[in-house]
């Protein structure tokens, strides 16, 4: 990005995603989804919005934080490992630069410390007197603060996992989501510093004017976007008498409609459920009684 981007204009919302990575395409389809759309600049770094008057500026996710506080975009989205960590390191005070708006349900990872598989781990107080190699070195000395350990910080841009083989460090600070790289470098996680995931982060201050009223916008339809996400049309038939059983086993569900089939005894039903439909959920409704039952995706949601 050029040093010389202009700060957003006042009458517009300029949103920071990254360009290329993890959050790239979820970013996009999340807001796409949100009823955005844009055409996009010949370098492929900036988006302006058709649809609404919502652009998109194409970065790298460590510039994001920064171009929220220089005020050259509104908001981004970001994880919240980066975010915290920028936001630690920023401070001139003990107050928050940034505020986390949305959580997204994407890019989600953990921020744990892991030991060598060779250590017989019992508690945190082993990690006095080690080096803890990390990119996080904000989030890390802060929590070790927390914890009254006296560790040294190693700070590494990238390759983490390996510090410890290559004799860098004793211990290393990392996200982690599948654990692969870890269990790869012969390493254990033994604690987790932050639970991560994409989060939607604006500025402390409260917008004006238009902007404000394109965040309030753009926050209902993000919400209700992230509702459908999880939401589920549940379709299953089952006998009368079963339903004070099955009811039970659908609290995420609001009220179903019921539909009588062959004469009384027999229902259909159909249950919006907002919570995750698993196989689990699914045989546990067929133990109870239900038939044919009919996971279908949601569209659209207008209350
Ligand atoms: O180019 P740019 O700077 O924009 O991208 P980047 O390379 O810095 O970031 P990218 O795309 O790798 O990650 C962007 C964001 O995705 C991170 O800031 C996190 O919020 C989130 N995320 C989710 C992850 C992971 N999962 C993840 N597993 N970021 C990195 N990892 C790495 C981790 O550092 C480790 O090296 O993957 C490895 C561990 O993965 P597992 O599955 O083996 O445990
Ligand atoms: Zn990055």
């Amino acid at each position: 990005m050029s040093p010389a981007t202009p700060a957003a204009p006042r009458d517009r919302l300029r949103i920071a995603i990254q360009k290329s990575g993890r959050l790239a395409e979820p970013a996009r389809a999340l807001l796409a989804s949100c009823g955005l759309s844009w055409r996009e600049s010949r370098d492929r770094l900036f988006c302006y919005g058709e649809s609404l008057p919502i652009d998109l500026l194409l970065v790298r996710d460590d510039d994001i934080p920064g171009l929220i506080a220089d005020g050259v975009c509104d908001l981004g989205v970001v994880g919240r490992n980066v975010l915290s960590e920028q936001d630690l390191a920023g401070q001139t005070d003990s107050n928050a630069r940034f505020r986390e708006l949305r959580a997204l349900g994407f890019g989600g990872c953990r921020l744990d410390i892991a030991v060598p598989d060779s250590w017989s781990w019992t508690d945190a107080s082993q990690l006095a007197g080690k080096r803890i190699a990390t990119s996080y070195p904000q989030l890390l000395s802060k929590w070790l603060a927390g914890q009254g350990i006296d560790a040294q910080v190693v700070l590494l841009s990238g390759s983490v996992e390996i510090a410890p083989r290559l004799g860098q460090a004793d211990a290393i600070c990392d996200l982690v989501s599948s654990g692969a790289t870890l269990t790869a470098n012969q390493l254990k996680p033994v604690l987790t510093l932050l639970e991560s995931e994409a989060v939607l982060a604006g500025p402390a201050v409260d917008f004006e004017g238009m902007r404000a009223e394109l965040m309030e916008l753009l926050l209902r339809r993000l919400d209700g976007a992230l509702r459908i996400r999880r939401s589920k049309l549940l379709m299953f038939q089952a006998p009368r008498e079963l339903l004070p059983s099955l009811l039970p086993l659908l609290p995420d569900a609001e009220e179903p409609t019921v539909m009588q089939i062959d004469g009384e005894e027999r229902l259909a039903l159909q249950a919006l459920c907002h919570g995750a439909l698993t196989w689990q959920r699914l045989e546990d409704l067929k133990r109870a009684g239900a038939r044919g039952l009919m996971v279908l995706p949601v569209e659209g949601l207008l209350a």
